[in-house]
């Protein structure tokens, strides 16, 4: 079976770290034809520059990061310093990139990318606000049909909302996008916080990574031990969920998890609720399944696949 081809969508984040250290990891598996940056975690300017400088740690220069938008499509932006640091990748301590960024605009790439490849073929992989991907389909239209799946980090059901009481940070910062794309008719899988929450770094898994006595291990340790520190304090966890890993995990392996096609869809009008996923777990409405909405993973292979892929970089 050749590599799938993927865009990674992302606002790194030391999740989106791993999530992007795992992918480049992983060339027969995975073809990464470009990374875009988007608004999330922290401002654009910061989740460009970290996209690079995960590449370079990961000893992939070549691969091209493009910019993407700045805020989401019709609310002012919202960012998670409170998480992941000022600079998003607080942790290790990294040097800044040497490569530089395309001038070509991300949404751009992706209309560019999605039309010259065949019906679906190319799997877009958002791990942040989906602000990018929305606006290249309400833009171009066309290229949805070119898009084999949408495996996305956002959402909550069960464990209902991380940044308000009834909404998941991704959705929340730009609903607007994510009913975009939850309605565009794609393929989606989406990876919740019902997941994410269950792919925790407790320390031996911590001391796994730090024991791969690479620069990487070394970085992805440091990433996860500042990381944790907020899910320890806010929610007793027992360490930090590693969210985005859990994409680019389920397309090297998706038998790890399981869950339910049903539909979803995205609160975008009610400011106490705004940006829920109303996701019909148990099947109570008519309406069309339109996700495969993922509610639980086998951890221990999560982290022996993750912590195995680490070792290559
Ligand atoms: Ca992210």
């Amino acid at each position: 079976m050749s590599a799938r081809k993927i865009i990674i969508d992302t606002d790194p984040g030391q999740d989106d770290a791993v999530a992007i250290l795992m992918a480049l990891a992983s060339p027969e598996e995975i073809d990464v034809l470009g990374i875009t940056a988007v608004a999330g975690n922290v401002p654009l300017s910061l989740t460009s520059k970290n996209a690079r400088i995960v590449c370079e740690l990961a000893g992939k220069a070549n691969v091209k990061v493009y910019e993407g938008c700045d805020r989401p499509m019709g609310r002012a932006l919202v960012t998670a310093e409170h998480v992941h640091g000022e600079t998003g990748l607080n942790g290790p301590a990294l040097p800044d990139p040497v490569m530089t960024v395309e001038t070509q605009h991300a949404v751009d790439f992706i209309i560019e990318t999605l039309r010259s490849h065949d019906t679906g073929t190319v799997t877009l992989c958002p791990l942040g606000p989906l602000t990018n991907i929305a606006t290249a389909f309400t833009k171009a239209p066309d290229i949805i049909e070119k898009v084999q799946e949408i495996i996305l980090m956002g959402g909550a059901y069960f464990e209902v909302g991380n940044i308000t009481p009834a909404a998941e940070f991704n959705i929340y910062v730009d609903p607007q996008a994510a009913d975009i794309v939850f309605k565009s008719g794609a393929s989606i899988v989406v990876m919740p916080l019902d997941v994410t929450h269950k792919v925790l770094v407790t320390k031996p898994r911590n001391d796994a990574f730090r024991a791969l006595g690479t620069k990487v291990g070394k970085a992805v340790a440091e990433m996860t031990d500042f990381f944790e520190r907020f899910d320890k304090e806010k929610y007793g966890s027992e360490g930090a969920p590693l969210h985005d890993p859990c994409v680019t995990a389920y397309l090297i392996a998706p038998d790890l998890f399981s869950g339910r096609h049903i539909n979803v869809e995205i609160e975008t009008q009610s400011e106490l609720t705004m940006g829920m996923t109303v996701a019909d777990w148990w099947g109570v409405t008519e309406r069309t399944p339109n996700a495969l909405f993922i509610g639980d993973v086998d951890a221990d292979g999560f982290f022996k696949l993750l912590t195995e892929r680490l070792s290559r970089l």
